[in-house]
């Protein structure tokens, strides 16, 4: 028997093995073998960290069994598969979705208990990865879930940070960045290919030559290079046996650099250039929707999309696979412009590396590529520099220029003489200096356009890409977000989980429309009490949650107002703070009777981009304002004001289930979606919200009975806009609005220093570019109704079940239905 080999076609050669059985003893036994054999140590000698390293280990090797046989049943058809680009992937904790998904979360609670460990204790060990900023990457990260349990075809594409968005602490009640080192422990669920190298050229400048067939082609001679590693995540789906991929990539620098050293006098100066290569995949860029134009940040885009292109292409698909097919085999999905340098690469492959007419690549290109915008800020509109694309990625300039050409062409021929419109839709723009507009180049070249809400697909037709929606009227479609139900229900809100799926059964999880028959229980007095001990249980929790992370000690018996997102102006945090403020300075002016205000307990949470000055003011007031409002004792207990640093996906997920009121209150016509909208409904809290993003669809579904409305809409805010806004108008003729200002502005909440909230009381006074004063006043009438609605717990009640019932559309399995549908046209079922 000795040195016999398995020939390739021996089935223990063409794996995978079984998976191991679902029993406690057999996990056990593979756990043991995590932590002896894996981790180095005995049961009796093992720190917490290698207990849940053990663990993770174990629960990924049953999903390895189902991955691999994902992979091998995917190689045998040649089915059209879903290649999703995204710069950023906020995956949250693995371990518990892992379990959920293979079904071994009581197998391993048992099976832990038996070697004397708490499964809670080793979840509290994971550190969350957070390679995105807030919901453009969160959404990512449903989006793969839910391809994978609907057994669809898609690989992920993204990076992999060495540091993901930044720690936020408080000193003094401002924000402290702190990196995010998230790999120093280990990751125990990625999977590194230090062999498979992926070379990406960077620099240099191009040359024409002639081939031996006598035609031009052009060689791009490189500057320098980086190798891409690989690294693979499993997406397990739902209970379903379906293990999809996540490939991040990670830049490592070529054997070249390390020459460099070698043969090198400066050996301290060579080593600097060889972190200089590795800085690519170092650090994510904090800035939500408002991306800076940093150049590593352009080398990040384009590392991770030449990786992918070319992972796909040579890798994924048979040695003898032929270019031309691609569009029956792939559809790239570019999640925002982050990726959009995909569309000049492809072209260069194709042309260049394949040797296609430029033609054919085109027409090949055009079928690869769909386009999903999640904004309607234009400075989150991406643009590079033609300077610096011409220096970093000249062949890619040259490419974008003839794209340009062919397209202004097809513009001048729809439009003849419309040079204006021809000047507006250009590629390439002029000022404020020339440089490469991302979304036209997307638009361009992609199959469909998307928006992520209704309201916002049709402003985006309507207007910030209205020439393009009247020459391809068909190209713009809408697909409304929608938020994984694993994770943000079943996972994260496991007691209203059980009380659903004792009334409906647990069909829900995978099959979130069937929430509509819990409706009828809204009228069941012995439900709705059932309902309400749900919500009383996850306060409890969020109250032992806070106490233990933060310090913080929530009074009881509140109604719990949350607003968490990213700190943004145009999303109004300081209109919150304006409605707590008129309150608290109501009662200690003696013109509100403490008494007669619904105790209240407001939680923030939010991350402000390291460099948004206005962002920080915020935080920093917010904070202050708690300290003073939160220690004074006329308030009797009545408001309260909670902030804990570091919002993420983890609090989240603790956090929105005990929330009663859901805070949505951007200015209208500026919010793409929201996606914690949905989160925060489906979890049956009542919204106050705008008319904005998804906000609009979940009114209509819920209903105006279950939803307080408030504010301008945005034709209302374009008209208040064109008539000139004037702030100082609100303060002056308001007076609630100007004695809170008033307070702030004096310094009472800032220990006497009118100067420290200087920045954001003249700010609101004189430009309050996203009209919070034009709003006050409505968004005031609409808390009062809440206080009202809120003293009948049993109408409150009705309402909040039905939110539940009736926002089953917002799970992302819809929205990748609406995809598939209408713009990837893949198969599901495997
Ligand atoms: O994307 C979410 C939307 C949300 C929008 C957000 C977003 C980013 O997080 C980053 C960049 C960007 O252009 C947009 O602000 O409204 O729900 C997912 O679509």
């Amino acid at each position: 028997e000795r040195g016999a080999s398995l020939e390739p076609s021996h089935p223990l050669a063409r794996g995978p093995v079984a998976s191991p059985p679902h029993s406690v003893d057999a996990f056990v036994k593979e756990f043991l073998r995590e932590l002896n054999y894996g981790q180095g140590v005995p049961l009796s000698r093992s720190s917490l960290n290698d207990q849940y390293l053990a663990l993770a280990r174990t629960v990924r090797g049953y999903l390895t069994a189902r991955w691999l046989e994902t992979a091998r049943k995917r190689r045998s058809h040649t089915e059209r598969a879903v290649g999703y680009l995204s710069a950023e992937y906020l995956l949250g904790r693995q371990l518990d979705n892992a379990l959920l998904a293979t079904d071994l979360t009581q197998i391993a609670e048992d099976a832990l208990h038996a070697c004397g460990i708490e499964l809670d204790a080793l979840r509290q060990v994971e550190v969350e990865p957070g390679l995105g900023n807030g919901g453009l990457g969160r959404l990512a990260a449903c989006f793969i879930d839910s391809m994978a349990t609907m057994g669809a075809p898609c690989i992920g594409y993204g990076l992999r940070y060495e540091y993901g968005i930044f720690k936020q602490t408080f000193v003094d009640g401002r924000q402290i960045e702190i990196p995010d080192n998230w790999l120093s422990m280990g990751d125990p669920w990625e999977i590194a290919h230090p062999e498979m190298e992926v070379p990406v050229h960077f620099g240099g400048h191009t040359e024409r030559y002639v081939d031996e067939a006598g035609r031009d082609r052009v060689k791009w001679i490189h500057g320098w290079d980086v190798l891409g590693i690989r690294y693979n995540y499993m997406v397990p789906g739902y209970q379903n046996g379906v293990v999809n991929t996540l490939r991040l990539w990670r830049a490592r620098a070529t054997r070249a650099f390390d020459l460099d050293i070698f043969n090198a006098g400066d050996y301290a100066q060579a080593v600097r250039s060889q972190t200089f290569a590795e800085n690519i995949s170092k650090v994510l860029y904090p800035e939500d929707s408002t991306p800076q134009g940093k150049e590593l940040r352009l080398q990040q885009q384009y590392f991770f999309v030449a990786c992918s292109l070319y992972d796909f292409i040579k890798h994924t698909q048979p040695t003898d696979f032929d270019v031309r097919d691609l569009p029956e085999r792939i559809i790239f999905q570019l999640n925002d412009t982050h990726p959009v340098i995909a569309i000049p690469e492809l072209m260069r492959l194709l042309v260049d590396d394949y040797g296609l007419e430029w033609e054919d690549a085109w027409g090949i290109t055009r079928q690869c590529f769909a386009y999903t915008c999640h904004t309607l800020l234009p400075e989150a509109l991406e643009v590079w520099p033609v300077s610096l694309m011409e220096r970093l990625l000249p062949r890619h300039m040259e490419i974008i220029y003839r794209i340009n050409e062919g397209f202004l062409d097809e513009v001048r021929e729809a439009y003849p003489g419309d040079e204006l419109r021809v000047r507006r839709m250009s590629i390439i723009g002029d000022h404020p200096e020339r440089s490469v507009r991302m979304a036209h180049l997307a638009t361009v070249a992609s199959v469909k356009v998307n928006g992520v809400a209704e309201l916002h697909s049709q402003l985006l037709r309507d207007k910030v890409l209205n020439d393009f929606a009247e020459l391809w009227p068909d190209k713009f479609t809408n697909v409304t977000n929608g938020v994984t139900p694993r994770r943000f229900v079943r996972q994260a809100n496991p007691y209203l989980s059980k009380l659903i799926t004792d009334t409906i059964g647990v069909g829900w999880v995978a099959n979130l429309d069937r929430l509509e028959e819990l409706e009828v229980y809204a009228e069941d007095e012995d439900f709705r009490e059932k309902f309400r001990a749900v919500k009383a249980a996850n306060k409890e929790r969020i109250t032992r949650v806070l106490q233990r992370r933060d310090g913080i000690a929530l009074p009881e018996g509140h109604l719990l107002d949350v607003m968490v997102k990213r700190l943004h102006e145009y999303k109004r945090q300081s209109l919150k703070l304006l409605h707590i403020v008129t309150l608290y300075d109501g009662i200690i002016s003696g013109r509100l009777d403490p008494a007669s205000v619904t105790p209240r307990t407001v939680v923030f949470g939010a991350k402000a981009a390291p460099g948004y000055r206005m962002a920080k003011e915020t935080i920093y007031l917010i904070n202050s304002a708690a300290t003073v409002i939160n220690a004074d004792p006329r308030v009797e207990g009545r408001l309260f004001m909670a902030f804990p640093a570091n919002y993420n996906v983890t609090l989240a997920e603790r956090l929105i289930p005990a929330a009663d009121l859901s805070e949505q209150i951007s200015l209208a016509g500026k919010e793409a979606s929201g996606t914690g909208n949905m989160k925060f409904a489906l979890n049956g809290a009542l919204t106050i919200g705008t008319d904005d993003g998804a906000n609009v669809e979940i009114r209509r579904l819920v209903g105006d009975d279950n939803f307080f409305l408030f504010g301008m809409d945005e034709p209302q805010v374009a008209e208040l806009q064109a008539r000139g806004y004037r702030p100082a108008d609100y303060y002056e003729t308001n007076e609630n609005l100007r004695s809170a200002i008033n307070l702030i502005a004096s310094g009472h909440f800032t220990g006497g220093d009118r100067d420290a909230a200087g920045l954001f009381v003249g700010d609101l006074l004189s430009n309050d570019a996203f009209l919070a004063l034009a709003d006050y006043q409505s968004y005031m009438d609409a808390q009062a109704r809440v206080e009202a609605y809120y003293a009948d717990q049993e109408a409150w009640t009705k309402s909040a079940i039905l939110n539940v019932a009736r926002s089953g559309y917002f799970s992302s399995d819809r929205s990748m239905r609406d995809y598939i549908d209408r713009i990837w046209h893949v198969k599901t079922g495997v």
